[in-house]
């Protein structure tokens, strides 16, 4: 089933949801509509979807922020609302990171800003060979505001992370690779359906383990050793759904596929 709105399309596609940012005559650089449009569809994910990809139309994922509404709103074009609410962006890109069914980002051309704090919402990355990834920040006279300073900060660390702020520089695939951005790089237009073939593997496992998984473990890293022990304990303790009896039982029956030890070749 296929409904697009003027910003993201939306594809469902058996257990996963396909959602684009679209409008790559901007390069998909986010505007408060796209925001809106990605929100509600998120959030129909979440309804619809064991699993969602997140990828861009056009030649970028992503160029962040758009810079033209940044500037209407710093000349006051664009007034402030009266009310203060939850930072829109943190909220949506926390509907992404901290919801019920685990993304993962196709990435492919510019990465950048606020683009590649929307991509590090995603829980798993694959990026194609055209990717590069850039927090232009400093350039551009302003500073990150799309969770970054917490997620990006959290994965590459702090001497990377402040390297691409203050020097601008952009990391190609291959380092993007090993400051773990991606986990996957492969041929330049290939990213989406590797994403794809990812996400039908995630699909496969149960849908509370996969819940647990992109929930418990980014709280547990914000706890102390004691705490997180803690934490998975009460976790391990919670009454077990019904589908871990039948995968339990399937294995124990010996129904269950092996575990193959890997060829060299990443999986799925
Ligand atoms: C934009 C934006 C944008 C492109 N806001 N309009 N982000 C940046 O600093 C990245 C700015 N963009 C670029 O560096 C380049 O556009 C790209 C490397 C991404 C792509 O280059 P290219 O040659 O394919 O496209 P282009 O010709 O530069 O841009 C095509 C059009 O997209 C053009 O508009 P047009 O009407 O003249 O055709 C550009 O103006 C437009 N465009 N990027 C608005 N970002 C919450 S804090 C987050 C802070 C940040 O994200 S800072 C990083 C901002």
């Amino acid at each position: 089933m296929s409904t697009d709105s003027e910003f993201i399309t939306y594809r469902l596609e058996g257990k996963v949801a396909l959602l684009g940012l679209n409008r790559p005559d901007k390069r998909n650089a986010i505007h408060d509509p796209l925001i809106d449009a990605l929100r509600a569809a998120v959030l129909r994910a979440h309804e619809e979807a064991d699993v969602a990809v997140l990828h861009g139309h056009g030649s970028n994922f992503c160029a962040g922020l758009d810079l033209g509404e940044a500037l209407a709103r710093a000349t006051g074009q664009i007034k402030p609302p009266r009310k203060r609410r939850r930072h829109n962006w943190h909220e949506v890109f926390d509907l992404i990171a901290r919801g019920p069914i685990p993304f993962v980002g196709a990435l492919h051309g510019a990465v950048v800003g606020g683009g590649l704090e929307l991509a590090m919402a995603t829980h798993l990355r694959v990026c194609d060979e055209s990717a590069f990834f850039g927090l232009p920040e400093g350039q551009r006279g302003i500073f990150v505001g799309g969770g970054g300073t917490v997620r990006i900060q959290r994965v590459v660390g702090t001497t990377v992370m402040t390297d691409m702020m203050l020097t601008g520089r952009l990391l190609n695939p291959a380092e993007a690779l090993q400051e773990h951005v991606v986990r996957y790089v492969v041929p330049a237009g290939e990213a989406l359906a590797k994403a794809q073939a990812l996400a039908e593997r995630i699909a496969q496992n149960s849908v509370e383990t996969n819940w647990m998984i992109i929930n418990v473990l980014p709280r547990v890293n914000d706890l102390s050793h004691d705490d997180g022990l803690f934490m998975e304990q009460l976790n391990s303790n919670r009454q077990r759904p019904p589908e871990a009896e039948a995968r339990l039982r399937q294995f124990v029956e010996g129904k269950a596929a092996p575990l193959k030890p890997p060829s060299g070749e990443p999986p799925a």
